[in-house]
């Protein structure tokens, strides 16, 4: 089995690098190396024989048409993608022609390769997608995959279409997809723009830990591990065209969970003063979704996929990896981190 992912060298691409590598897998990452990509995220399997990186664009359909044919894989794994919400709201325009044109141009390179090889059911193309697309919850309820597609942001509005262009190229053109929609995922080697390593970043720099609106917005959270061992699921036991949510994680207000790292760091790393004392409320993001949470019964029942990681346990393994690992964002940061508002 060879997997083609796309976005390996980002945050939950490596991670499914990792895993599969250490699996057995022969793995290709084809990376952009955009500023959220690292080859740092992969450097446990660079000179593994099983292991190959493409440095590649996705929208560059020539170049994806040689990969292709030099690399021949069974399935793909699209995770390349523009994935800050804050960022697509400063600059839509790369959203749109990374997650909507990039991924038809890999359709296209992917469908032809497919063809090619005298289209083999046994092939899959899945898209990795977000709770982000069904837009925003009231105080109660969940989504199932039937539900609209109702982005708000530039960037959930991107991974909306392409979600419907991926369904397309399975209707016309009969393309074996499958789509998975992942909650917010936490861990190791996130890019240091995101909610968990900013808590930690500012806290550590003695400056305002930024929490937006009131803080009360609702997110549903996975650790990394556990979303790469679902989207491996997906890929492997997912019936032909279906959707899955990769939920079941934990749900926790924005404020709740700065204020448990701010408790950890308290304990990890003990400053002077409670690290909670610095936390501003600032403006909030614009048209900012006030809660997610996905009923994750399809993947569990069809699937029998469930996490299995803690979300306390979890999240101070992730503390601790940022703590032990200044040099990597510190790195990521000089490469380019959004400056939340503060
Ligand atoms: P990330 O920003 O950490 O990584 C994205 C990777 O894609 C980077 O390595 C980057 O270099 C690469 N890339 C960007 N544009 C490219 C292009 N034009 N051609 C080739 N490579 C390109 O993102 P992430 O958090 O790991 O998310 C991965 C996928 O999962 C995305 O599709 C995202 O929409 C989806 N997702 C993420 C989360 C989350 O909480 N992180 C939740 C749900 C869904
Ligand atoms: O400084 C901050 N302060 C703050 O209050 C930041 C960066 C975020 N927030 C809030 C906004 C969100 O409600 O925290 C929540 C999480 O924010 P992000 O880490 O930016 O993630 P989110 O917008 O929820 O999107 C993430 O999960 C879904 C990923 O970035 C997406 O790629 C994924 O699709």
């Amino acid at each position: 089995m060879k997997l083609l992912v796309t976005g390996g060298a980002g945050f939950i691409g490596s991670a499914i690098v990792r895993r599969a590598v250490s699996a057995g897998l022969s793995v290709v990452t084809v990376d952009a190396l955009t500023y959220a990509g690292c080859l740092d995220n992969i450097a446990s399997v660079a000179d593994n024989p099983l292991h190959a990186f493409e440095k590649a664009d996705i929208r560059d359909g020539a170049a994806l048409r040689e990969i292709f044919d030099r690399h021949r894989p069974d399935a793909v794994m699209h995770l390349a993608a523009e994935s800050h919400v804050d960022r697509s709201i400063d600059a839509p325009a790369v959203f749109l022609e990374t997650n909507v044109l990039g991924t038809s141009t890999l359709l296209q390179a992917a469908r032809a390769y497919w063809e090619r090889t005298g289209k083999p059911q046994t092939f899959r193309f899945l898209h990795v997608s977000t709770d982000e697309v069904y837009g925003e919850l009231g105080a109660s309820g969940k989504f199932t995959e039937v539900a609209a597609t109702a982005p708000s942001s530039p960037y959930a509005a991107s991974k909306a279409a392409s979600d419907h262009v991926v369904g397309a190229w399975h209707r016309t053109y009969g393309l074996p997809i499958g789509i998975a929609r992942c909650c917010n995922t936490f861990g190791p080697h996130q890019f240091p723009e995101k909610l968990i390593p900013v808590v930690v970043r500012t806290a550590l720099d003695h400056s305002s830990i930024p929490l937006y609106g009131d803080g009360e917005n609702v997110r549903e959270w996975l650790y990394v591990e556990d979303t790469a061992d679902a989207l491996l699921t997906v890929l492997r036991k997912g019936i032909d065209g279906r959707i899955y949510n990769v939920g079941g994680g934990h749900k926790i207000s924005n404020r709740a969970l700065v204020e448990a790292i701010c408790g950890l760091l308290d304990i990890l790393r003990p400053a002077g003063a409670p690290y909670a004392g610095q936390i501003a409320f600032v403006t909030d993001r614009p048209g900012h979704d006030f809660r997610y949470a996905l009923d994750p019964t399809r993947i569990r029942t069809e699937l029998e996929w469930s996490p299995t990681w803690p979300f306390a346990m979890a999240l101070e393994r992730t503390v601790q990896w940022y703590l032990e690992n200044e040099a990597w964002w510190h790195a990521r940061m000089e490469n380019g981190a959004h400056k939340p508002a503060t």
